[in-house]
């Protein structure tokens, strides 16, 4: 609830966007808890923060644990921020009960998960476990057109010299913790959710042009109006996502008309494009035919279509799950086995190491709304079971995750 305080909106939520200041404030709040549990801080060249709690062989490759604190404008307060708590309340109890684990272990705050100040979204985790990208994503600049880089340059003016941490470094597993954002768990009255992997994602700017030209006087025969025409492509996309089943997952967040002038025809549409699924094959067949689509509704305007990420369905391996499975059954908690629907940092990490992801419900799977909400109990059970499997990890000397 402190850290929610931090960009807290009107209506209840959070908008705490990826590098702005208040993204900085809860990176500080965070700092400051962190030391109270004597954990040894650290960044990377993107701004991922690392936790570390030393092992007793310290430079065995540590247990990693996180998520992150960027939100959406409208976010809840528990997405991101309760696998991150989660983490740093195992840490602050681990300390406080003087047990030392064979391995380290590191609490990580990915930077901008969300992707909407800056796209793509996965940015930190991406960058972490795939340093060539560094470099294109540092020079991605907002709607305003600042850089990654230059906000990332004011959040170390504000992180006193933290040492560096490299990117790339594999942990020996990565266990993530989050609100499972969808109605799943609420409707099999679980509580516990053994996340199976990731659906893929494809995401693109597209962009409409016309021409600007007057609303009074010109001819519907002459206009090139960009939003007429961003609307038939939307509406052809629309028809092409209609699959019985239900499974594509189709959203265009971002629609921005350009002059925006009430008796100007618009000039120019930037839209986005979000399309998930979990076959990859059908993510293919789908990318194909929104290019198709999107340049055959573009009638008198043109259209350009700049893929901005593309990311495979991942699946966590099952011997991680069967550690998170375990560890809901030893502590009596029911559970249920399922795919996530949003995109989470282990994606990215599920690459470089074994991975894998503890859900807890929340109301009607409401998220990314400021009326995002968790039971208590769920919190802490949640965390419970993150604590086990960590620990776990932690003291295994070989870990056999096939
Ligand atoms: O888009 C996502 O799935 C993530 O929550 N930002
Ligand atoms: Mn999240
Ligand atoms: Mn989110």
């Amino acid at each position: 609830m402190e850290l929610a305080a931090i960009g807290a909106t009107e209506s209840g939520g959070v908008n705490r966007q990826a590098l702005t200041d208040r993204d900085g404030e809860g990176r500080l709040l965070l700092l400051e808890w962190a030391r109270q549990a004597n954990l040894e801080p650290s960044i990377d060249a993107i701004g991922n923060m690392f936790f570390r709690r030393r092992g007793q062989d310290n430079d065995a490759a540590p247990v990693m644990t996180g998520s992150h604190l960027d939100s959406e404008p409208t976010g809840g307060r528990f997405d991101g921020v309760y696998g991150v708590l989660a983490g740093l309340e195992l840490l602050q109890v681990l300390h406080d009960a003087k047990i030392e684990t064979l391995r380290p272990i590191e609490l990580v705050v990915w930077t901008n998960e969300e992707g909407c100040r800056f796209q793509p979204g996965c940015m930190g985790s991406a960058a972490y476990c795939d340093p060539d990208r560094l470099a294109q994503f540092l020079e991605t600049a907002d709607a305003d057109g600042i850089t990654v880089d230059q906000e990332l340059q004011a959040l170390r003016r504000r992180v006193p010299n933290l040492p560096e941490h490299p990117l790339g470094m594999a942990p020996a597993a990565f266990i993530e913790a989050h609100i499972e954002q969808g109605p799943v768990l609420e409707a099999n009255k679980s509580t516990i959710g053994v996340v199976s992997g990731i659906q893929g994602l494809r995401r693109y700017n597209v962009v409409v042009d016309g021409e600007a030209a007057h609303g009074g006087t010109t001819p519907r025969a002459t206009r090139k109006d960009a939003l007429l025409q961003a609307v038939d492509i939307v509406s052809a996309l629309r028809d092409l996502v209609q699959d019985p089943e239900d499974t594509i997952r189709f959203t265009v967040g971002r629609f921005l008309v350009s002059p925006n002038s009430p008796s100007v025809v618009p000039a120019r549409v930037e839209f986005t494009v979000d399309v998930r699924h979990n076959d990859a094959a059908t993510l293919t067949a789908l990318g194909k035919k929104i290019l198709e689509t999107c340049v055959a509704s573009a009638g008198r305007c043109s259209v350009s279509i700049e893929p901005v990420s593309l990311v495979a369905p991942v699946v966590f391996r099952d011997s991680v799950q069967q550690l998170i499975r375990d560890a809901a059954v030893r502590q009596r908690l029911s559970h249920f086995t399922l795919p996530s629907g949003a995109g989470h940092d282990a994606r990215h990490l599920a690459q470089l190491s074994p991975a894998g992801m503890i859900f807890i419900p929340c109301l009607h799977g409401i998220s990314h709304n400021a009326a995002e909400s968790v039971e208590p109990e769920h919190l802490a059970a949640g965390a419970r079971v993150l604590a086990e499997v960590i620990i776990e990890l932690a003291d295994s000397p070989k870990l056999t995750l096939a």
